[in-house]
């Protein structure tokens, strides 16, 4: 394809800007995983892919949070926005962006974008009134509402039935943007593309609200009130709403206004995928189409909206304190145990609750006993060398296939579904179910390993018995191999030492190489092993020691 050709638009995925009114915890952490996963996917599939994520740094919850603490909101936003930067690159987050709202580029994009809106007759004034809620940055419909007692304080508030969080009577003139123009357009996309939210249910919720709910939405707040953000252009005496203002980043690196014509797609616009908590579906569900549709832009492909981790089971938040701060937890288990878990253990749909026990629980019975367990039986044993099974394939790979084992036919039907059955559920955003797909093979294959006893047929000097170990332990070997390149996206580096244990070229650690009898060049360990017998330096017996 020609550069300029649609074909080569990268792979775009988003996650969250985080409010930069506390430090990060194992929420955000996943987030940021989830989209990493999805990034990594991509790019060993061989398609060039942009990871963004960033800090949202405007609006009240932040110009408090500053007051609050004494200090100027900018000198605020850049100590909180360096946290969130130390945890991208403490999970390893492959991103090629990290966008703050405060950037000079954002501020312009987001002007440029009212500017739009206003050309095309979306905006207008008037007075609004109703209920705010300061910690969700949104109002509330009275049916939205409720009145309740303050468990700490015992003083009686009104607050979002949703999040539970305390609103207040608001009256002024602001900005509205005529979301309601847009109902129709909004219910037939929906209707059109089903799985646009994943999970449906989070779609059916944004249909229902759009269908019962939806209201023009006030998208500015005189200076008075809010002074900490994006100015409306030509008018000083507003401030722009932080929510417009969040969404409009994805634009910002994917390179608007900036765009050549024709060449839009090369930031990466449209989203191929935005991974978001189901706490704000509503925004990425309607405003964010909404806004999309009132300039004729393409709307993200997908929304990914993913559970939330709960401690104690209720869900751990920034307001409420009940966290788990992510640097200790790496510097605990290790990043790869702590990838690992998060990817195999969060929620999509059910929520998640964490700890420390099922850490340890996920990190032996998969990591340990399946995935390290069969590596070692394979390329860590006293009896055989991995590379002499590999040769003894390479030499009867013309010859017709005939299998002396019991369960090689059936554990090569298994190999030879891994990479269609994982690639099936990441087209389908489930990294778990791709997951579990893998490590179900791999238990399989240990299976058939302890079945078929290599190590009783290993000092045979009977052709017939050797062939058979042979079989054994390079039919077992394909699983490992295949499945080290599948998960490198979820432990980029254990399964990078894995396959340098297995003296897996770098060149041949590709998608396409996940196939069975793929590769017969490997075999030989490009590491130190360590003393046969031990028990795996992969996976030893302590994560900590990762
Ligand atoms: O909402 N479990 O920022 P935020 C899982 N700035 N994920 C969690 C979580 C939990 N307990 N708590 C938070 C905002 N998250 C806006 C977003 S986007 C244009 C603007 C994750 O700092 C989850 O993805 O409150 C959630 O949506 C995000 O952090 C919200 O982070």
């Amino acid at each position: 394809a020609s550069s300029d050709s649609k074909g080569d638009k990268p792979y775009y995925v988003t996650t969250p800007i985080f409010y930069v009114n506390a430090s990060p915890h194992v929420g955000h952490m996943y987030s940021m995983l989830l989209a990493d996963v999805l990034k990594r996917w991509q790019v060993l599939k061989g398609r060039t892919a942009i990871l963004c994520t960033g800090t949202d740094e405007h609006g009240s919850k932040v110009q408090q949070a500053a007051a609050k603490q004494g200090v100027p909101a900018k000198e605020f936003c850049d100590t909180t926005a360096e946290k969130f930067r130390d945890l991208a690159k403490a999970i390893g987050m492959a991103n090629d962006h990290f966008i703050r709202t405060t950037d000079q580029d954002h501020k312009e994009a987001v002007q440029h974008f009212w500017h739009l809106l206003k050309e095309k007759g979306y905006i207008y004034e008037s007075k609004h009134e109703g209920w705010y809620c300061v910690s969700d940055e949104c109002f509330y419909g009275n049916n939205e509402i409720e009145r309740r007692v303050e468990p700490q304080t015992g003083r009686t508030i009104m607050a979002a039935v949703e999040s539970g969080n305390e609103v207040e009577w608001i009256e002024e003139k602001n900005y509205h943007f005529r979301m309601t123009a847009l109902k129709e357009r909004l219910l037939a996309f929906y209707e059109a593309n089903p799985d646009w939210i994943v999970p449906r249910a989070r779609q059916k919720e944004v249909v229902a609200w759009v269908s019962n709910n939806l209201e023009d939405l006030s998208i500015s707040r005189p200076v008075q009130r809010l002074d900490w953000g994006v100015r409306v252009p030509d008018d000083p005496t507003q401030t722009i709403y932080v929510w417009v203002d969040a969404l409009i980043n994805y634009l910002t690196k994917a390179g608007f206004p900036g765009w050549r014509p024709g060449r839009e797609h090369e930031g990466g616009w449209p989203a191929d995928v935005q991974v978001i908590g189901k706490d704000i579906v509503r925004f990425h569900g309607v405003y964010w189409p909404a806004l999309l549709m009132a300039l004729d832009l393409p709307l993200p492909k997908q929304l990914l909206s993913h559970a939330h981790w709960t401690l104690g089971k209720k869900k751990m938040s920034k307001s409420l304190g009940n966290v788990v701060n992510p640097f200790f937890a790496i510097d605990r288990w290790g990043l790869d145990t702590m990838r690992y878990f998060m990817m195999r253990d969060g929620g999509i749909e059910k929520d998640a609750d964490y700890e420390n026990s099922l850490v340890i629980a996920r990190y032996q019975k998969d990591l340990q006993s399946t995935v390290g367990n069969l590596m070692n039986r394979v390329a860590k044993s006293k009896k055989w060398k991995l590379r002499d099974s590999v040769v003894w394939a390479a030499e009867k790979s013309s010859a017709p296939t005939s299998h002396k084992v019991e369960g090689s036919e059936a554990l090569k039907v298994l190999v030879d579904g891994m990479a269609p059955t994982m690639s099936q559920h990441m087209d389908e955003l489930n990294p778990n179910a791709a997951i579990r797909s893998v490590l179900h093979v791999l238990s399989e294959a240990n299976k058939y390993i302890s079945a078929a006893e290599p190590w009783k047929l290993a000092n045979s000097t009977d052709p017939e018995v050797q062939a058979a170990k042979h079989e054994v332990i390079y039919y077992a070997s394909e699983a490992v191999r295949s499945a080290g390149i599948l998960l490198q996206p979820v432990m980029p580096t254990k399964m990078g030492m894995l396959l340098d244990m297995m003296g897996v070229e770098a060149g041949k650690r590709r998608f396409e190489d996940a196939v069975f009898g793929k590769d017969l060049t490997y075999g030989t360990p490009a590491v130190d092993l360590g003393r046969p017998g031990e028990f795996n330096s992969l996976f030893p017996p302590q994560p900590a020691e990762n």
